[in-house]
């Protein structure tokens, strides 16, 4: 008899869908030292979504997140992400702030968005 093949594949495709790998300098909880926070609301949006930085510096970023529902935090241009955050979960993520406009994503919900402006 068969394994069944397509519930095994079914099963590690709905596992992607709802989680991701943490990628470059990130942590799980707050931050130990200075951190700019960001909020993840329960409108599914960054808070702020728009991130005034100083280009060059190394910088920590601390996501909480407010709303019921996992998200994460993604810097794909600097291959940065947090992996999964969980309703009321806490992660940081630490990057040199590059100059200019640099998108940030939360990958399961591609709506959710926001700039880093770094100067
Ligand atoms: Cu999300």
């Amino acid at each position: 008899m068969r394994p069944p093949l397509a519930l095994a594949l079914l099963a590690v495709l709905l596992a992607a869908c709802s989680s991701s790998q943490p990628q470059g300098d990130v942590g799980t909880g707050p931050a130990d030292g200075a951190a700019v926070a960001i909020a993840i609301d329960a409108e599914r949006a960054f808070a702020p979504a728009t991130l005034s930085l100083p280009a060059g510096e190394t910088v920590t970023l601390e996501i909480t997140n407010a709303d019921g529902d996992a998200h994460d935090f993604a810097v794909e241009a600097v291959a940065l992400n947090t992996g999964t955050i969980q309703p009321g979960g806490v992660a940081t993520a630490t990057l040199t702030v590059p100059a200019g406009t640099t998108p940030f994503v939360c990958t399961f919900h591609p709506e959710m968005r926001g700039t880093i402006e770094g100067a």
